[in-house]
């Protein structure tokens, strides 16, 4: 059966079931859900823990407090944990043109200050990471950001982040979160590879990775399974955003599974470590957007769904890893010939340089690709 356990370590923002329906057509059309009460619903879905911005749980000042220790109690009551902790530099008119790359100095303060008040909270409620979306960071307009500049005002609030983490000697790691547009026309750091680029320019760049999230890279044309495969490969998948998207279009939020199938199938296969042991082991966070249209049953059901999809998936991927059919077309298609190095070691140049092949025979090579992927369609449509 595909039933949720602690052990599958599911995760949603309360953000996402917590979303109202507000579009850019029409107000809300779900009454506002307590956070709280959320946190409680979700563990009885199966989740094992939560992740939320400063402002989905404590909207405002005077009953923060209050907020908290309900909070705290539901985590205690259900063993639910608070994983990973974001904060909103989205949603207010003053973050209109920006937050931590605002061209206004006093917003990018307000920002920064919003930040560090956000990761004493991550800090006090033990969460492991800290995610850094920029929504708000971009432009629309070719004259009005020096790109380059606001790039390095972004690194100095990481870096100031980062330090402020160790000298505080809190556990938390960063994740940062690429998106190409939506809500700016285009936002900075728009994919994994512009992500991991800036990474390696930071002060503490061991303390920082990604957040990737499928839609995000979907809606750049982007394959979403190939991004994670890099993040893995530079040791940067610190946690991930899984959700569902049907091509370049508007940041759909589907919930994980819907939209581009194939893709989802691949993405769990590159999270299990596609046949090596170089997996993803963080939380399984879901954000998504249960549909407008969806009344609170619907809501629940994509949550439910979410999980219920990725297990699917999961035990497809491994079927599909474990059918002899499998390893023989991986076999027929030279795959793992790929783990020996070009030039092996103690050979040299020369050694490469001196070798005749048969150049043409080369080219008339089967490499088996199409029946291989026929196999993972079959497992994928449930016919093997
Ligand atoms: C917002 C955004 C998401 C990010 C969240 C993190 S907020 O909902 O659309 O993709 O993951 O701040
Ligand atoms: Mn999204
Ligand atoms: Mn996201
Ligand atoms: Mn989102």
């Amino acid at each position: 059966d595909y039933t949720p356990r602690p052990e599958d370590k599911f995760s949603f923002g309360l953000w996402t079931v917590g979303w109202q329906g507000v579009d850019v057509f029409g107000p809300a059309s779900r009454p506002l859900l307590d956070p709280v009460e959320a946190t409680y619903t979700l563990a009885e879905l199966g989740a094992a823990a939560v992740s939320f911005h400063d402002d989905d749980l404590l909207p405002d000042e005077s009953t923060r407090q209050e907020t908290l220790d309900r909070f705290t109690k539901a985590l205690a009551e259900t063993g639910i944990r608070a994983e990973m902790v974001t904060t909103n530099l989205f949603g207010h008119p003053i973050f209109k043109e920006g937050a931590l790359t605002a061209n206004n100095r006093e917003v990018r303060r307000y920002a920064t200050r919003k930040v560090l008040r956000n990761i004493d909270l991550a800090a006090e409620l033990g969460a492991d990471t800290f995610v850094m979306w920029g929504g708000r960071e971009g432009a629309e307009h070719g004259g009005g950001k020096n790109v380059r500049v606001a790039l390095q005002r972004m690194a100095d609030a990481v870096n100031l982040a980062t330090q402020y983490v160790k000298d505080q000697e809190y556990s938390l790691r960063f994740a940062i979160e690429p998106k190409p547009n939506e809500p700016r026309g285009d936002i900075l750091l728009p994919s994994i590879g512009h992500a991991i680029a800036f990474i390696s320019e930071l002060q503490h760049p061991e303390m920082v990775g990604l957040n990737p999230e499928v839609g995000h890279e979907e809606m750049a044309g982007l394959n979403f399974a190939h991004g994670i495969q890099q993040a893995l490969w530079h040791g940067k998948l610190f946690h991930i955003d899984l959700n569902g998207q049907h091509g370049p279009r508007f940041d759909q939020d589907l919930r994980f599974g819907a939209g581009n199938l194939r893709g989802a199938f691949w993405a769990v296969d590159a999270m299990l470590g596609s046949g090596t042991d170089v997996a993803y082991d963080g939380y399984v966070h879901f954000d998504y957007k249960p549909p407008r249209a969806e009344a609170i049953d619907g809501v629940w059901e994509s949550a439910r769904g979410c999980m219920r999809n990725y297990l699917i998936l999961r035990e497809k991927v491994q079927a599909f890893r474990a059918d002899p059919d499998v390893v023989a077309a991986m076999e027929a298609a030279e795959v793992d010939a790929i783990h020996e190095p070009t030039l092996a070691p103690g050979e040299s140049l020369a050694d490469l340089r001196a070798e005749e092949k048969d150049i043409e025979a080369l080219g008339r090579r089967s490499v088996g690709h199409e029946a291989l992927d026929q196999l993972a369609m079959e497992h994928l449509m449930g016919v093997r």
